[in-house]
């Protein structure tokens, strides 16, 4: 049978690109995404080793039950991809607090959720992986992008922790930091703006737009080519804490570190 995935987020971009590659692979996913539909239609239903779920990842009761249907049905659940997310895109003050805690509850708890549902599971086998999708905004804050790297960011350091509880258990952990990937993830099907107008902001605003909507589907990451690096990895012994994807994340995230080394330096001087 393969191993047994469970992926969230399976209706579009990497989730999708994901679950067809370990299709592609042998294995056997439960594909979630807001609607089971959606997810079955995108992840080519004819596929018997697919299986869609109803999972919005902000519901913990779902979390729970999708968790519990999964290993009731396969009798384990070998790798979790927790990859649903969102970017709200645009600069802090321009963000309503409801649109700001609304970042928090899919990129942070919703994803807090489901690991929370999968996590006994692999505990009881002493054996599983959890791959969990930040990004290089998780590494790296730049204006416009200040509210989705806070949920990053969150998501790094909870995690960070989390795979050096996990590790002893048996269970192993990857955090996944993309760069710009061909996703829906810069369109208006998926990002939201902020919606407040502030004068001082709307020259900064409108070339920041402007960089979106030109990125939007040009994007240099192939999901498809991050999508077999996972499936690869996930078959190894060793797998390691990080997969910075693509020479963008590598070059913002060595330069993050250049900065970080140097802003140290600079304090030891300050003594
Ligand atoms: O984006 P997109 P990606 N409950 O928009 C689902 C990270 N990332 O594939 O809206 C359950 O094509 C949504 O489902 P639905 C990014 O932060 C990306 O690029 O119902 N699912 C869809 O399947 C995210 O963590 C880039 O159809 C929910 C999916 O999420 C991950 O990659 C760069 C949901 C989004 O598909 C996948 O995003 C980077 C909810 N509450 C990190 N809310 C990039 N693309 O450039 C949304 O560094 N979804």
């Amino acid at each position: 049978m393969g191993k047994i995935w469970l992926v969230t987020g399976a209706s579009r971009g990497l989730g999708r690109a994901i679950t067809r590659a370990a299709l592609d692979a042998g294995d056997t996913v439960v594909a979630t995404a807001r609607s089971a539909d959606a997810a079955r239609e995108a992840c080519e239903g004819e596929n018997d080793r697919l299986h869609a779920l109803t999972l919005d990842i902000t519901d913990a009761e779902a979390a729970n039950a999708v968790a519990a249907e999964t290993a009731a049905r396969f009798g384990a659940i070998d790798v979790l991809v927790n990859n649903a997310g969102y970017a709200e895109l645009g600069f802090f003050e321009t963000f309503t607090d409801a649109a700001v805690r609304r970042q928090f509850e899919v990129n942070l708890f919703g994803t807090m959720n489901v690991a929370r549902a999968v996590a006994p599971y692999m505990r009881a086998r002493h054996s599983g992986l959890i791959v969990t999708i930040s990004s290089v905004s998780g590494l790296v804050s730049n204006g416009g992008g200040a509210v989705y790297s806070a949920s990053k960011f969150a998501v790094e350091g909870w995690m960070e922790g989390f795979a050096q509880e996990l590790a002893p258990l048996g269970v192993r952990s990857l955090l996944v930091e993309p760069g710009m990937l061909r996703t829906d993830f810069m369109d208006r099907k998926s990002a939201s703006f902020g919606s407040i107008d502030i004068p001082d902001y709307a020259e900064a605003i409108a070339q920041y737009r402007a960089f979106v909507d030109g990125a939007n589907g040009t994007q240099p990451g192939n999901p498809a080519l991050l999508a077999e690096r996972i499936v690869a990895l996930a078959s190894q012994d060793e797998v390691p804490p990080r997969l910075v994807f693509g020479d963008d994340a590598r070059q913002w995230a060595g330069a993050k570190v250049e900065r970080l080394r140097q802003e140290i330096a600079r304090s030891a001087d300050l003594g």
